[in-house]
């Protein structure tokens, strides 16, 4: 920029003139570290209007979304990678309590890394990418993050899915379809970080996101956990929840793969959330089912698409 004056070198100015590193398919990424790198320059506020613009353009344009999903663990994350790349036209919403994605497979048990995933569900591992070691009737993923931050980044990069997290689920829209039934028709939002302070403040209203397709994968109990499963009680749609069972790995696996389903109208739920709504078993630190029941959850849910 020595060419230009001085009293003409403000960051809007100069980017007028084009005067910004080359990033070119040539840029070499170890060049310009002798003292000499330099940044594209910048206004404070398009920063902040390069963010508003598209987060509250997605707000806008997902409040009507075609299907939803609350909660991105393993299983919310299955479903969408399965849906997203099965069904390119619906526009998927996830919506996730934590700033963190990924729920509780970020580890495998007991604060260890290493994920287990029991065979079949290991045929989904291979079509994400993500390496194991073959153990039989299992295999093992050498750190658990490897397999979330994959699903993630691959569901993430879906034109068709956006997540909101750092956003709670505080409720249903829970309305009458044209035969009369209550049907399950989207989801009450508000930032987590307001969600956790209604007690605290006065009334801050939420925000709704309408979707004929509900997919509830909110784990089992917990702070916010089986969060569908508690409400569709307390609104009279399920008579008592079933309550997570002891730990049972062969008979738990099964029963949650083969229990995902439209459990109230509108409303498909999958994963740990399950266990509480059935009375089954817990797994404890084996994936596959989370996988299969995702999976079998998109499936549902195209199925309802479908029909
Ligand atoms: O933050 C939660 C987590 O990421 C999110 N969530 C919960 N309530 C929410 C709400 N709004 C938005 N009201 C919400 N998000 O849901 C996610 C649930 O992820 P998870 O990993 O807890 O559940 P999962 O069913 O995907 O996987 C369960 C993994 C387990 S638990 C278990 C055992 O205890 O035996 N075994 C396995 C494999």
């Amino acid at each position: 920029v020595a060419d230009i004056p001085e009293a003409e070198q403000s960051p809007i100015l100069l980017m007028k003139r084009n005067v910004i590193p080359a990033t070119n398919g040539t840029y070499d990424v170890s060049e310009n570290y002798e003292g000499d790198y330099r940044f594209a320059p910048i206004e404070e506020a398009q920063v902040s209007r390069a963010m508003i613009k598209r987060y509250f353009n997605m707000m806008y344009e997902r409040a009507i979304s075609d299907v939803v999903i609350v909660g991105a663990g393993s299983a919310g994350l299955s479903c969408a990678y399965h849906l997203g790349k099965s069904r390119p036209d619906l526009k998927i919403t996830i919506i996730e309590a934590n700033v963190a994605p990924g729920g509780g497979a970020w580890l495998g048990g007991q604060l260890m890394t290493p994920m287990v995933v029991r065979k079949p569900a290991d045929r989904f591992l291979t079509e994400l990418g993500v390496p194991f070691e073959d153990e039989g009737p299992f295999v093992v993923v050498k750190h658990a993050a490897l397999f979330t931050s994959t699903i993630l980044s691959k569901v993430l990069a879906m034109p068709n899915v956006v997540m909101m997290n750092a956003t709670a689920v505080e409720d249903l829209i829970i309305r009458e379809d044209f035969q009369g039934r209550q049907r399950v028709s989207g989801v009450v939002t508000n930032w987590t970080l307001v969600a956790l302070n209604h007690d605290t403040q006065s009334c801050m209203d939420p925000n709704v996101i309408t979707a004929p397709v509900v997919v509830t994968a909110t784990g089992h109990d917990g702070p916010m956990g089986a969060f569908s499963a508690k409400r569709l009680v307390s609104a009279g749609l399920l008579k008592e929840l079933g309550n997570m069972r002891g730990l049972d790995m062969n008979r738990a696996e099964p029963a949650i793969v083969n229990g995902t389903r439209e459990v109230a109208p509108g409303l498909i739920m999958t994963g740990m959330e399950l266990s509480e709504h059935d009375g089954s078993n817990r797994m404890g630190p084996t994936f596959g089912a989370m996988m299969a029941s995702g999976i079998k959850a998109a499936r549902e849910a195209m199925h309802i698409f479908e029909s």
